[in-house]
């Protein structure tokens, strides 16, 4: 943990079909939910193929601002309280609390990918201390979410555990952002380069994200949308600030 705060866009992802466990909350019957994603990189949302929760960590559902439900870790509730994103400031009520488990392939719309749905799947990595806990999924961009993807699509065992059928892996990754050396799809191109197969090849993904994040932000070229053909650095908080004028995203510090 560093001194400065770390300032990430949470991605609101709507649940548009409740799964059992957020159907018996009394307040999602009336009231839109949306898993809320931490992410470093909002000029990535068009490139958004899945949702990752981890397995084993718990999650709340929470009331917001606006009336809405979020579904995050506790921690990041709290934070959220203190920073007047929830419906009461410096406290946390608590609708409802749930396993990660217990929301898998929850069908979900998300602000500017192509995808008209996307579905949540287990990513075994996913750290309950950052961020809210959820996880949204770029493997066009990021080395991490590109191995676990193929970590889910390959292995049917995995699937089984936690009920995601082909269906909800039925995803490739989007080029969106050309990265010199490394082309328009980056982070399958340096896994391939370095052999990375799987989520559990750590010490290669750590490797991984140090060469391709910095490049990325320094030299990558949207290919896609409004800012199609500007540079990343000129973009990012644009793209940022739109998504929180539509209500789309909301800022957070932790
Ligand atoms: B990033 P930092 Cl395209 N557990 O978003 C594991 N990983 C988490 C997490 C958690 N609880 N919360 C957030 N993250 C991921 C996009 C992205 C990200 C791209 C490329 C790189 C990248 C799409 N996934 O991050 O430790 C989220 O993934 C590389 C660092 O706070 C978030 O941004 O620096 C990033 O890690 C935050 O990690």
């Amino acid at each position: 943990e560093g001194v400065a705060p770390q300032e990430y866009t949470l991605i609101k992802m709507r649940v548009v079909e409740l799964p059992s466990a957020l159907a018996a909350l009394k307040s999602a019957a009336s009231r839109p939910v949306f898993l809320v994603a931490a992410t470093l990189r909002p000029e990535t949302m068009y490139g958004q193929t899945n949702c990752w929760l981890g397995p084993d960590v718990s999650y709340v559902a929470v009331q917001s601002r606006r009336d809405e439900v979020f579904v995050c870790t506790r921690r990041s509730a709290t934070n959220m309280a203190y920073q007047g994103i929830l419906k009461k400031d410096n406290v946390v009520e608590v609708l409802g609390e749930f396993k990660g488990s217990q929301l898998m392939g929850v069908k979900l719309s998300a602000p500017m990918t192509t995808y008209q749905v996307i579905y949540t799947l287990p990513m075994l990595t996913v750290k309950d201390d950052k961020g809210t806990g959820v996880v949204t999924s770029v493997p066009s961009d990021s080395p991490d979410d590109y191995a676990a993807l193929n970590d889910i699509k390959n292995k049917p065992a995995l699937r089984e555990k936690y009920g995601v059928t082909e269906e909800m892996v039925a995803v490739e990754p989007v080029p969106i952002i050309d990265v010199p050396e490394y082309g328009s799809l980056s982070a399958p191109s340096i896994c391939q380069k370095m052999g990375i197969k799987s989520q559990n090849d750590k010490d290669k993904l750590t490797e991984a994200k140090e060469k391709v994040y910095l490049k990325g932000f320094y030299e990558g070229v949207l290919l896609v949308g409004e800012h199609k053909g500007k540079k990343i650095q000129d973009v990012k908080k644009t793209i940022q600030d739109a998504l929180v004028s539509k209500n789309e995203a909301v800022m957070y510090q932790e």
